[in-house]
């Protein structure tokens, strides 16, 4: 079947990814659209429009998730989906979630330029919070879609200054009113930037998704004692900040006594009352720790809580540790990545299966449909970062994968 497909426009999809990176573009060339703020409704509104464009029926879901279905032919065959996400870091890249909503949106077009009908229907997602850079977890919409998290549980959440994902949801005017998940899904294709080097070391163009590491967050609190800088002896001191900064680094040099070694990350720190001449007596930290293994990630949790307490109470300080996300490793439909192999193959593109260090949406799809990912490299792999990029013909190659997976699983009419 993939000998006659089209190939899809490259250039159109090059230009959607520019357009969307005018919304909430960073100093350094970079994006910066976190989730439920002003700037995300802006993307959304703009990926609204392109939908409506190419003929697709929109719905929200109530975790804000945007749906647009392609109908097939056969009402009642279980849908093919694809999709990412258009929230992005605050100092973020252009390509990161994005790619994967407009390569979704270029298939779309692409079948609808020549005049290709599906057997099943097809929808294209974005979802809601991918990123978690607000509410404590990331991929917290598709984890309801899964069924991991009620849609109360991701609504109640809230963001360090206490404002509820639910009450950000209406305030950008995406608290939809569809169901979140509940419906029969044939399967789920998700393309992303590789957010690492191999692909583009080893020349290979895509990669073809087996599954992803496990990972589990944490936001620690420590209270120490207020006090005035100039008087209050070093002996005497509270400092949170201080204790804080002490358990950080103490998890940055954990990864050295485990093989294979795990990643942890302090991101997101606050201290208060973050004065230059007050003695901080509290600091809120966070602690994002991720490995391919769920008994090492279960060990490594045992010994955090030890080591933060340990710390803690040396140091005469209260802490309070609370778990605000974890996700077991992941491995994808064997079905859904041959289908992906098979269609690089059958392009002629040089391809490798891998596995994930990042984590995406498609890690909670997995849990409940058939679910792959197609990588595409990006420069030097990096991520994260203003300078994240990636090249118009590789990203073009991930697509005319993404149609074909797609395609073999949604069948041509
Ligand atoms: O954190 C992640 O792995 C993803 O990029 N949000
Ligand atoms: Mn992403
Ligand atoms: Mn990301």
């Amino acid at each position: 079947m993939s000998g006659n497909l089209p190939r899809i426009d490259g250039e159109r999809l090059w230009r959607s990814l520019m357009e969307m990176a005018e919304i909430g573009p960073t100093a350094n060339g970079g994006s910066g659209r976190v989730a439920l703020t002003d700037l995300d409704r802006q993307g959304r509104d703009r990926f609204r429009g392109w939908c409506i464009d190419a003929g697709l029926d929109l719905r929200v879901d109530r975790c804000g998730d945007m749906i647009a279905r392609r109908p097939g032919r056969n009402a009642d065959a279980p849908i093919v989906v694809t999709g990412s996400h258009l929230d992005t870091q605050p100092l973020g890249g252009r390509f990161d979630g994005v790619y994967g909503v407009l390569a979704g949106l270029e298939v779309i077009r692409t079948l609808n330029d020549h005049g290709i009908e599906t057997e099943a229907g097809l929808e294209l997602v974005n979802w809601t919070d991918e990123e978690g850079v607000r509410f404590g977890g990331g991929c917290l919409a598709s984890a309801a879609f899964a069924g991991r998290y009620t849609v109360e549980e991701v609504l109640a959440r809230r963001d360090p200054d206490g404002l509820s994902f639910g009450d950000e949801l209406q305030r950008i005017g995406y608290a939809g009113d569809a169901p979140c998940g509940g419906y029969p899904v044939a399967a789920y294709f998700e393309a992303h930037i590789e957010q690492g080097p191999v692909l583009e070391t080893e020349g290979c163009q895509v990669g073809v998704v087996l599954g992803g590491q496990g990972q589990f967050n944490f936001m620690v609190t420590v209270r120490g004692e207020e006090g005035h800088a100039g008087t209050l002896p070093m002996t005497q001191r509270r400092d949170a900040f201080v204790g804080a900064a002490r358990m950080a680094v103490a998890l940055s040099e954990l990864p050295g006594e485990v093989e294979p070694p795990p990643v942890i990350t302090t991101g997101f720190v606050r201290v208060s009352p973050n004065s230059r001449n007050t003695v901080p007596g509290t600091t809120t930290f966070s602690i994002n720790c991720r490995h391919p293994e769920a008994a090492t990630l279960a060990e490594l949790e045992r010994r955090i809580r030890d080591l933060v307490a340990g710390i803690a109470e040396t140091a005469v300080l209260d802490v309070a540790m609370e778990k605000t996300s974890e996700a077991p490793p992941v491995t994808f439909d064997g079905g859904c990545a041959a289908a992906v192999r098979d269609a690089a193959a059958a392009l002629g593109i040089a391809h490798r299966d891998m596995v994930s260090g990042a984590s995406h949406d498609a890690f909670n799809l997995a849990r409940v449909v058939p679910t792959a990912m197609i990588f595409v490299p990006c420069e030097r792999g990096i991520s994260h970062n203003e300078a994240e990029n990636a090249k118009p013909e590789d990203l073009a190659a991930g697509c005319d994968v993404l149609l074909r997976a797609m395609l073999s699983r949604a069948g041509v009419a």
